[in-house]
C-alpha cells in the first residue's frame, strides 16, 4: 500500500470513528518516520556557504529542496536534496531557499532580504505519522534555522515575481537533458517558470559543485566516521570470508557493523562479487556463492551523519591469494602507490598527463605481467572521484586538488576471462604538505590481508559457526 492510500486510509477511519480513535489506530509499519540521517553542522557554517555563494552571484538562485514524493516504494526513508541540504542544513520535505545577489540593481534597494528559508504550513493531522515538523510560524525558526527571513512557501511566486522586476535572469541547479531517476531539478524549472515565464534561467550547478568539493573540518569529520565504521566492517569481512558463505551473507555482516556503528545507511549498494563476479564493476545481485579458489572484491561502505565512505579490499576466498590473484593484485596495488604518493594540491585526477588517472595507466602500460602481457585494456574506469554527501561527490574531475578535498584512488585490473577482479579503494584528504590517507587503519598488501585472515580461520575446512542453542 502506498504512503498516501496508507494516510487516506487512516484519515477515513478517523472521520468515521471520531478523533477519539486516533491513539487506538497502531502506527503503520509502512509509513517510515521521517528520519534525521544527516548530522547538523553548527547553523554559521551553512550562513557562510550562502554568503559565500552569494558572493559568486549576479542574479537571485532559488533552489528547491526534495518534496517527499520522489519515492513511494515502501522502504522509502525522506532524505533531503544534497546540494539543498549543503547549503540550509534543512531536512524536512517541501522547503525552498532564495538568495539574493549582493548588490541592488541601479542602485535601487533590494527587492528582498539577502535569503530565504521557504517552509510549507504544518499539517497537524500528518505529523500524527510522521512527527512534528518546522513550520514558518513556529516560534524560534529563525533561531532554529539558521536564517534571517523564514516565510511560508505560497510566498515564494510572488517573491520571484517581485524580484523579476529588478532581475532578468534567474540561478537554478539546471538538469541534463535527460535528468536520471525522479526528474526533480526538471519539475524545479517549471515552478520557476511558472512564477516567472520571461526570465532567463542560468546555471548554478558549477559554482555550488566547486564549493562541496572543498571539505569543513566537521565534513572531515563526518567522513572519518563513516570510514571508520567501514573499516571495522572490512576486517570483520575478512575474518568471515570463508568458502561456502554467499556473497549477501558477507554484505549483511558489514551492513550491520556499519549500523551499529551509528551509520544511518549505506553510502551505495554493497558490492561482493565472487569470481567472475569479482569483474563485474557494479556487480549488485550478491547471490552467488563463494567458492574455493575464487578471488572477492568487496566494495562495501556505510554513510554516517550523511557523509560517505568508499572502501574496497579484494580478498582470496580460503585466505591465501593463488599465483596469478597474486600477481594481479600487486600490480593493482603498485599503480596505486603510485597514484597515492602523487595526490598533493595541486595535482589533477584526469585530463592532464601527470594526472592521476594518467600514472595509473602509465603503470600498467610499464607493468606486464610475467608472461610478458600488458594488462592496461582490463581498467576500465577512472581512478578517482569526489567524496561527501554523495559517495560521487559531483564537480569538476580536470580541477587541480586543493587542501580539504576528499577523493578516492581506486585503480583495478578485472579480466573475465580469468574470473579475476582486483580493485584496491581508498580514501584520501588533500592536505597543505600532501595528503592524509583517511582509510590508513585498513590493510592494503596481501601478505597483511592473508595475515588477517589466518588469524581467524583455517581456510576452507573452516566449521560454520554453531548457532547459539536457544531457551
Ligand atoms: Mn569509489
Amino acid at each position: 500500500m502506498s504512503r498516501i492510500a496508507v494516510l487516506a486510509l487512516a484519515f477515513a477511519t478517523l472521520c468515521a470513528c471520531g478523533n477519539a480513535a486516533a491513539q487506538w489506530l497502531p502506527p503503520d509499519s509502512h509509513v517510515v518516520a521521517e528520519g534525521q540521517a544527516r548530522l547538523r553542522q553548527p547553523n554559521a557554517e551553512y550562513r557562510g556557504r550562502r554568503q559565500e555563494l552569494r558572493e559568486n552571484l549576479d542574479a537571485p538562485l532559488v533552489l528547491y529542496g526534495y518534496t517527499g514524493h520522489e519515492d513511494n516504494s515502501e522502504v522509502a526513508v525522506f532524505f533531503q536534496e544534497p546540494n539543498f541540504y549543503y547549503l540550509t542544513g534543512f531536512s524536512e520535505a517541501g522547503a525552498a531557499l532564495l538568495i539574493a545577489p549582493p548588490w541592488p540593481l541601479n542602485g535601487s534597494q533590494p527587492p528582498s532580504p539577502p535569503e530565504v528559508l521557504y517552509l510549507p504550513p504544518r499539517n497537524l493531522n500528518q505529523e500524527v505519522w510522521d512527527g512534528p515538523e518546522i513550520g514558518p510560524d513556529d516560534p524560534g525558526v529563525m533561531q532554529g534555522t539558521g536564517f534571517l527571513a523564514v516565510e511560508p512557501i505560497a510566498n515564494l511566486k510572488g517573491d520571484l515575481q517581485k524580484l523579476a522586476k529588478a532581475y532578468k535572469s534567474f540561478y537554478t541547479i539546471l538538469p541534463p537533458e535527460h535528468e536520471e531517476g525522479y526528474p526533480h531539478f526538471t519539475e524545479s524549472i517549471a515552478a520557476i517558470r511558472s512564477a516567472v515565464p520571461h526570465a532567463q534561467l542560468k546555471d548554478a550547478s558549477d559554482k555550488i559543485f566547486a564549493m562541496r568539493q572543498v571539505k569543513s573540518e566537521g565534513e572531515i569529520a563526518l567522513i572519518q566516521k563513516a570510514i571508520d565504521a567501514s573499516i571495522d566492517a572490512q576486517f570483520d569481512a575478512m575474518k568471515t570470508m570463508r568458502p561456502g558463505l554467499y556473497e549477501y551473507q558477507i554484505a549483511a555482516r558489514m551492513k550491520e557493523i556499519h549500523e551499529w556503528n551509528g551509520c544511518a545507511r549505506e553510502a551505495y549498494a554493497p558490492i561482493v562479487g565472487t569470481g567472475f563476479n569479482s569483474t563485474v564493476l557494479h556487480y549488485g545481485s550478491l547471490n552467488s556463492e563463494i567458492k574455493d579458489g575464487d578471488i572477492v572484491v568487496m566494495d562495501v561502505a556505510g554513510e554516517y551523519g550523511g557523509y560517505a565512505a568508499d572502501i574496497t579490499r579484494t580478498v582470496p576466498a580460503n585466505g591465501k591469494f593463488t599465483p596469478r590473484q597474486r600477481e594481479i593484485y600487486d600490480l593493482v596495488l603498485g599503480a596505486q602507490n603510485g597514484a597515492l604518493a602523487a595526490v598533493k594540491p595541486g595535482a589533477t585526477i584526469t585530463g592532464s598527463k601527470d594526472s592521476l588517472q594518467q600514472i595509473v595507466i602509465n603503470y600498467f602500460d610499464s607493468h606486464p605481467d610475467k608472461s610478458g602481457k600488458v594488462l592496461t585494456k582490463y581498467y576500465p574506469h577512472g581512478v578517482s572521484h569526489h567524496l561527501g554527501l554523495d559517495v560521487h561527490d559531483p564537480g569538476d574531475r580536470t580541477r587541480p586538488l586543493v587542501p580539504g578535498m576528499v577523493i578516492t584512488v581506486e585503480p583495478g585490473l578485472y579480466i573475465p576471462e580469468e574470473h579475476i577482479g582486483v580493485r584496491i579503494e581508498d580514501d584520501v584528504l588533500v592536505t597543505p604538505g600532501g595528503h592524509k590517507l583517511l582509510t590508513a587503519r585498513l590493510p592494503r598488501s596481501a601478505e597483511e590481508i592473508e595475515q588477517i585472515m589466518a588469524s581467524s580461520h583455517t581456510g576452507s575446512s573452516r566449521p560454520v559457526d554453531t548457532p547459539p542453542s536457544g531457551p
